[in-house]
């Protein structure tokens, strides 16, 4: 069904791109599944219980409104999820030509695997430039992340509870 979206992503940690794009997508279908996947090649900060955690907070802080589920998923296919709960889009946020490139092989071959369309969305430009990746860069030389990521996260990391 085309009812039922998948927004899967590393989410490690979420930051203000990540709840713009599923503000957009929760506003689009019935049904909204948050996908932590494990990405293996990025190096982890938080594991992912953590990042599951932090998503929640942050998607009730949001105030995001609509029938959103939080999952993780780290057997199999991407694919093999969104088929499992019957949704057939999976959404994507696009922040330059850089995540198109990266995007569109992987969409072509979610789409010959199980006919799961991609959908990419666009952020607001205010997040734009926003990655987990600088995020986890100024976390760790004790710089504010507070710009970058929801309230909750930015409590999370200031506390310096990550046990690094
Ligand atoms: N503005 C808009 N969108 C954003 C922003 C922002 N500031 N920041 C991130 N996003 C988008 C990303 O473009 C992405 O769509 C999503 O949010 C998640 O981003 P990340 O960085 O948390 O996650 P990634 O890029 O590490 O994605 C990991 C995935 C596991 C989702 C990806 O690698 C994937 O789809 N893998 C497929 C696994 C699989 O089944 N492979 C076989 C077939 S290809």
């Amino acid at each position: 069904s085309n009812r039922i979206a998948v927004v899967p992503g590393s989410f490690d940690p979420p930051t203000l791109g990540h709840l713009d794009v599923i503000r957009r997508a929760a506003a689009l279908y019935d049904e909204t599944h948050i996908l932590v996947v494990h990405n293996p090649a990025k190096e982890a900060m938080l594991p992912i219980a953590q990042r599951l955690a932090l998503l929640e907070q942050s998607i009730a802080e949001g105030g995001i409104e609509g029938k959103v589920v939080v999952a993780s998923w780290s057997v199999g296919l991407l694919v093999d999820y969104a088929t499992d709960v019957g949704a057939g889009v999976l959404v994507k946020g696009i922040r330059s030509q850089i995540d198109v490139a990266y995007e569109s092989p992987m969409a072509i071959v979610n789409r010959h695997l199980a006919g799961i369309e991609t959908v990419f969305l666009l952020p607001d430009p205010a997040h734009a430039l926003v990655s987990s990746s600088l995020v986890r860069q100024v976390a760790n030389l004790g710089g504010d992340v507070a710009p970058f990521v929801p309230p909750v996260v930015a409590a999370f990391l200031d506390t310096g509870s990550r046990g690094i």
